[in-house]
């Protein structure tokens, strides 16, 4: 291994500025995340769960005011504003260096500085991407061990001169004021401060994985996307492979995990999971698009996962798993709300205050425990359907791509894109109710477009763009779907059971993917036609059947006027072909 002077003049630098009082290089190794463990134990960044039931679990507890990624206080730092678009929050690179200064000044008196070398992808794989995350936060280098490869390996690749990505974060003193994620593609650089979230400290994850891979990714020409990765393998040892895109807590972790329903079971799917977030994709030399996962390991909402909705990820989180503000329990255990078992009698809630089932609001409704985006971080290895193709540089060959949001009206359950063109105009229009994972008003549904929205690094209009030409690149490009699980009646009663059950959607998206499966054409794309869905053992009413696969033109044309509005704000930059497909869809919902 060589001396990289840069990556240790510049540690030295940000060292000059925060003032920690130690400077630690992390391994990588197991004898160094006991000890890290032990101390963070002793001054109560984590707290040790009960060993026989959850060997090797901790949990950990943020600030009240730090309970999910703040977009409002992330920016995109170009030189130019247009370079960063209408829907990135924008600051000069002079600006954000000077605030971010003010705040990491003195930030690590009195704290270790952690130097934590990362990789995203397989070390040394021409596909990954280097970091280094300089941090103040036991917890941030516990989870980074988790979610990225970490340690003396990715060192070592670096040797003397290789080209990483510069991190830097403090929790300095958690205050909302002083909170700032900031983004200088230009350089290379990531700045975060004043906050101890996930979303806004592992800054392998959103910050390098998709803000600054997507900026790299357009110049470098591939896509870097927020979407899980799964395999589906029938019987004959046949695997495809589809890649999804549904905004933050609307159920990829699932999806990712599946398990074949009770009615399917005699087919003998197997279920094969490469990811649950994100998505790099490569054209390779056979036409077709490749994907990898460039983390190693899941940061999951945990309220609603159970062993009915989630019955893989209940398996893999019961050892080695760091839990973020759920309920602990008298015996040490954890509990959240819509979790296995009845809730404990009593325990301690999320901020760490005595909490029971029965406690109420003012306004009479349950006070709920965990909070509503508690999380675990958990190896992806433990994963009963962990892809044998995880650490495979070039990924697994990708034949559908499905795009889809919450939505209680509108999108029927699924439909199929007539074109790669079409297809990518249906992923910019995909909107979502806001969920727990964002601040905002709950329920509020917004523009998403393919899920990226808060993690677009560069302007969407360019996005739209180089997601055109990709598609022209290819000899083969995968079949684009859209997917809406939330579809509700009118009493506001979910019409798709969703889970498992989901299976029955992606079996015929993989059909329709080789030309094979029925569909009835619509104005809006292709959609099942009954007989061609496997509904075996799922009790659903024809009624509530046609009702999920319905589409309503005059609500459609109203969506429309919406769309207008949202592609208004990208001017000139917006491509060509993408009014070309609304006035063609509002064509076709008129003509047709
Ligand atoms: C996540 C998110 O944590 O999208 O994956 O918020
Ligand atoms: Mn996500």
């Amino acid at each position: 291994m060589g001396y990289h002077k840069k990556l240790h003049a510049w540690v030295r630098d940000m060292a000059d500025m925060c003032q920690p009082d130690r400077i630690y290089w992390c391994d990588g190794s197991d004898s160094e995340k006991e000890r890290l463990r032990a101390e963070a134990i002793s001054n109560g960044e984590l707290v040790l769960l009960n060993q026989s039931k959850l060997p090797g679990c901790v949990l950990h507890r943020t600030a009240e005011n730090d309970v999910a990624r703040t977009e409002q206080l992330t920016f995109i730092c170009t030189s130019e504003k247009e370079d960063a678009g209408p829907n990135n929050n924008w600051m000069p690179p002079e600006e954000a260096y000077r605030r971010g200064r003010e705040i990491f000044a003195g930030s690590m008196k009195g704290r270790t500085m952690y130097v934590v070398p990362f990789s995203m992808g397989p070390v040394g794989s021409s596909f990954s991407k280097t970091g280094v995350e300089l941090t103040d936060s036991i917890y941030v280098v516990q989870n980074m061990r988790i979610m990225t490869r970490m340690g003396s390996n990715v060192l070592n690749y670096l040797d003397s001169d290789r080209e990483y990505t510069k991190c830097l974060h403090s929790k300095a003193d958690l205050n909302v004021n002083k909170r700032l994620i900031l983004h200088f593609p230009e350089d290379n650089t990531i700045w975060s401060v004043g906050s101890g979230y996930g979303g806004n400290v592992l800054l392998g994850k959103k910050c390098l994985a998709l803000r600054m891979a997507s900026y790299a990714a357009r110049q470098e020409g591939w896509l870097a996307e927020h979407m899980l990765i799964m395999g589906v393998e029938e019987p004959n040892g046949r695997i495809e492979y589809l890649a999804a895109a549904f905004p933050s807590a609307c159920g990829k972790t699932n999806l990712a995990m599946l398990v074949p329903p009770k009615g399917l079971q005699q087919k003998g799917y197997r279920i094969w999971t490469v990811g649950d977030d994100i998505a790099w994709m490569r054209i390779d030399t056979d036409g077709r698009l490749w994907a990898v996962n460039p983390e190693t390991g899941l940061f999951g909402v945990a309220p609603g996962t159970n062993s009915r909705t989630n019955p893989s990820a209940m398996t893999a989180i019961n050892r080695n798993t760091i839990y973020t503000n759920v309920i602990l329990t008298p015996d040490g255990s954890v509990w959240w709300e819509g979790g296995d078992d009845p809730p404990p009698d009593e325990g301690l809630d999320w901020r760490g205050h005595p909490w029971n089932p029965t406690m109420k609001d003012e306004d009479g409704n349950p006070v709920l425990g965990a909070h509503p985006n508690s999380r675990f971080t958990v190896p992806i290895k433990q994963v009963p359907s962990a892809s044998f193709r995880l650490d495979q540089h070039h990924g697994v060959p990708i034949s559908a791509i499905v795009f889809g949001g919450r939505r209680a009206h509108l999108a029927p359950l699924v439909y199929q894109a007539f074109s790669w063109q079409h297809g990518v105009y249906v992923g910019a229009i995909t909107a979502s109710e806001l969920t727990a994972a964002q601040y905002g008003n709950q329920g509020q549904l917004r523009r998403d477009p393919m899920a990226m929205l808060p993690f677009c690094g560069y302007n969407m209009a360019d996005y739209f763009a180089h997601w055109l030409k990709m598609g022209a690149r290819m000899l083969e490009p995968p079949k684009i779907f859209h997917v809406n699980w939330f579809r509700q009646d009118q009493n506001g009663h979910y019409l798709w059971p969703g889970f498992g059950e989901n299976l029955r959607i992606i079996e015929w998206i993989l059909a329709r993917s080789r030309g094979e499966a029925e569909a009835v054409t619509t104005p809006i794309g292709h959609i099942p036609h009954k007989s061609s869905l496997d509904l075996t053992g799922l009790e659903i009413s024809d009624h509530d059947m046609k009702a999920l696969l319905e589409v309503d033109r005059s609500a459609w044309l109203e969506d429309t006027a919406d769309q207008h509005k949202f592609f208004k704000q990208f001017g000139d930059r917006l491509p060509r072909e993408i009014y070309t497909e609304m006035e063609a869809l509002e064509y076709r919902l008129t003509h047709f």
